[in-house]
């Protein structure tokens, strides 16, 4: 461990920064631990194809001041690359200093992710509005799950009774795109109602309430301006409160996906590059919105018959990335890979079709496509790639549009090339599709009543030792899914469960830690034990896995929802929960985003990859000691999973220590449980 990242005896405060200290990774030239990628990456070195993992290597050394944080372009002055140490160097041209730009990028980086998430949401919205309005026909989309959308309409105080489902469905739509415009300044009803009131104080109190997601946006690039603020905190809980509308364009785009989709349910398929079967019309879904890709499903189905015709079985959607998870958790669409598999997934010959909608899709997935027969279709007016086709995606023709695009996957089944073709093997069951509503019905095998009260006791009598959220990209300084699978197996073995969702879902799932029963093989005794009890309670008709499959990025809403039940269900704020979650690759702006309310939620959060903040003493002490003091959750940056696995469970140890020695208290003097974290 280097000293940069001893751990203390709470589990938090990682030390002050010492100069000179630089423990990050050499690049690691094991690439990938994923056996199916290994095969595909030697496939493309012998047919001299570069890939994303060549590239890395081809940037190194990265440029340092970038890498701390410490390089501003946010004016055409610069770029000033500037140096604390060095006299003359310290500031930029304006005078700002080291703290004020590491801030800003900081906040900056937030923002993208926030207006990532939050697009997608402002999608589905528009989608379930104009479903309500009878714009879009039912052959494209309905409403699926009224029962949630009764929930959901309940939770954020409107009337139900009597109120039929298409203008229930208008004035939840309306209610949520109101969390996108609002121009009072009372706080976003999805962030207000799924909290506890412990943190909607805390957020009041420190001001950093989001009255509009897009206001949220449109302040932090103002305040981060040239010229503008130059305070580091304030800086800082601007970047939080656009974090939390981060929060709540994600939780509206899982509670209303749900309403349009279905709420999952647990499902059993298949993961990693192996569910390309040559025999059939490849097609794979790839981006995060499932308003495309779901229709693709169907479209599939509809059209099998015509993919028979032109000599294949049938057609094979596979997923990649987010909307992999979307499918997988609502259909059982195979999982192909996670966000570093991309390219590899077009080098095994018979992807026929690879469909796009937005964000985490490489550019280079059309040079690689060039190699091969793949077509590659852009849908979303935001994403257009030189080369590819684009088809104009709209929500009102979209059955017809998506059987448009698996028709051009057809037709490029008849240009592959056999002595292109390299499938793989290497696939893995899974049993995926846990929706907190899932997960409480299992619970609920054990307690009808209290469900979330299983899971508390059995952390507060010690047969497991918490839980743990994992999230999160490949980020190639990292061997692809190394980080994820060892701290993942490191906190099984010490009897944590474990909840996952994106890539580091995709990373387990490949790996085989959710194959049904595979909790058998990776938990420890008390995991097993705890486990092994709610399936027998349950009587699933499949096994548990090792690792809960929570869904898509947008989805660690869900694992939000957990951790404030279990803080509802203990009596306590989520600070005392002993919960806590790591992102061992994260790449995107949106695990910034995601990483910054997660913290501001009070959840302690590993991230395995540095951060640009290392720059700044002053920032990085604000994420990894001073905000535990003012929010409970804190980072805990540490690109070692070795350590990375003891200090995640020191963090739950010292809040189940905390929690039992608050209650015993409690019972001792009769008063109501402390509220220090
Ligand atoms: O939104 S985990 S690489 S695919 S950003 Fe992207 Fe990261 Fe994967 Fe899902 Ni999330
Ligand atoms: Fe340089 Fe200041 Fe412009 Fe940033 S805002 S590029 S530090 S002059």
């Amino acid at each position: 461990m280097s000293p940069r990242h001893r751990n203390t005896q709470l589990g938090f405060g990682a030390t002050a920064k010492q100069p000179g200290a630089r423990p990050r990774r050499e690049a690691d030239a094991r690439h990938t631990v994923d056996p199916a990628a290994c095969e595909l990456l030697e496939e493309a070195k012998a047919r001299g194809i570069a890939t994303a993992f060549d590239r890395f290597l081809a940037q190194q050394p990265q440029c340092t001041f970038g890498l701390d944080g410490l390089c501003c372009r946010v004016c055409i002055q610069g770029p000033c690359r500037i140096n604390p140490k060095k006299a003359g160097m310290d500031r930029g041209i304006c005078g700002a200093r080291d703290y004020t730009i590491v801030a800003r990028n900081l906040a900056r980086a937030i923002a993208g992710g926030t207006a990532c998430h939050s697009d997608h949401g402002r999608h589905i919205a528009l989608t379930l509005l104009h479903v309500a309005q009878g714009e879009i026909g039912e052959e494209n989309y309905r409403i699926t799950d009224e029962d949630k959308l009764r929930r959901i309409a309940q939770r954020i105080g409107l009337e139900t009774a009597g109120v039929p489902v298409a203008e229930l469905a208008r004035r939840v739509a309306l209610a949520a795109l109101a969390d996108y415009g609002r121009y009072t300044d009372e706080p976003c009803t999805w962030l207000d109602t799924t909290i506890t009131s412990g943190r909607q104080a805390k957020f009041r109190h420190c001001g950093i309430n989001p009255s509009a997601i897009d206001r949220a946006v449109t302040e932090i690039m103002n305040q981060t301006a040239m010229g503008m603020d130059a305070d580091p905190v304030n800086i800082i809980f601007g970047g939080l409160r656009t974090a939390l509308a981060d929060y709540t364009g994600m939780h509206i785009s899982t509670d209303l996906s749900d309403v349009l989709f279905g709420t999952p349910t647990p499902i059993v398929s298949q993961a990693n590059l192996g569910v390309i079967d040559p025999d059939y019309v490849n097609i794979a879904t790839h981006g995060h919105n499932p308003t495309l890709s779901s229709l693709v499903v169907d479209a599939a189905a509809a059209l099998a018959e015509e993919a028979r015709q032109a000599g294949a079985k049938g057609v094979n959607v596979v997923g990649i990335c987010c909307t992999g998870n979307e499918l997988l958790m609502r259909d059982g669409v195979y999982l192909a890979s996670n966000v570093s598999g991309q390219e590899l997934a077009i080098m095994t010959g018979a992807l026929d079709a690879m469909i796009v909608d937005v964000q985490c899709i490489m550019p280079s997935v059309r040079a690689v496509a060039e190699c091969y027969h793949t077509c590659v279709i852009a849908t979303n007016p935001l994403v257009k790639i030189p080369g590819t086709y684009h088809v104009d995606f709209r929500e009102e023709k979209a059955l017809e549009t998506a059987k448009e695009m698996v028709r051009l996957a057809i037709q490029s089944y008849g240009r592959r090339d056999p002595d292109k073709i390299r499938t793989t093997d290497h696939r893995q069951d899974v049993v995926a599709g846990w929706s907190l509503e899932a997960f409480t019905d299992l619970l609920a095998g054990l307690d009808r009543d209290r469900p979330v009260k299983v899971l508390t006791d059995a952390i507060l009598e010690g047969e497991i030792r918490g839980v743990a959220l994992f999230a999160g990209c490949n980020n190639l300084k990292v061997a692809q899914d190394s980080s994820h699978l060892a701290i993942l197996k490191g906190l099984l073995a010490n009897d944590v469960f474990v909840v996952a969702t994106g890539c580091s879902a995709g990373a387990a799932a490949k790996a085989g830690l959710m194959a049904p029963g595979s909790f058998e093989q990776f938990g420890g005794e008390g995991l097993k034990r705890f486990l092994g009890r709610l399936r027998d309670a349950a009587g699933t008709k499949y096994g548990l896995p090792a690792v809960f499959h929570f869904g898509s990025c947008v989805d660690n809403t869900r694992a939000a929802d957990l951790w404030t039940a279990m803080a509802r269900e203990l009596g306590v704020d989520v600070p005392k929960v002993p919960f806590v979650a790591s992102a061992p690759e994260a790449m995107h702006e949106k695990a910034v985003s995601i990483g910054s309310w997660v913290v501001a939620m009070g959840i302690p959060t590993h991230v395995g990859v540095m951060p640009h903040i290392e720059g700044s003493e002053l920032v990085y002490g604000v994420g990894t000691q001073v905000a535990h003091d003012v929010y409970g959750g804190y980072f805990i940056l540490d690109p070692n999973p070795e350590s990375a696995v003891a200090r995640l469970l020191d963090a739950l140890e010292y809040r189940v220590w905390k929690l039992r020695v608050h209650r015993k208290a409690a019972e001792r003097f009769g008063t109501t449980l402390s509220t220090v974290y």
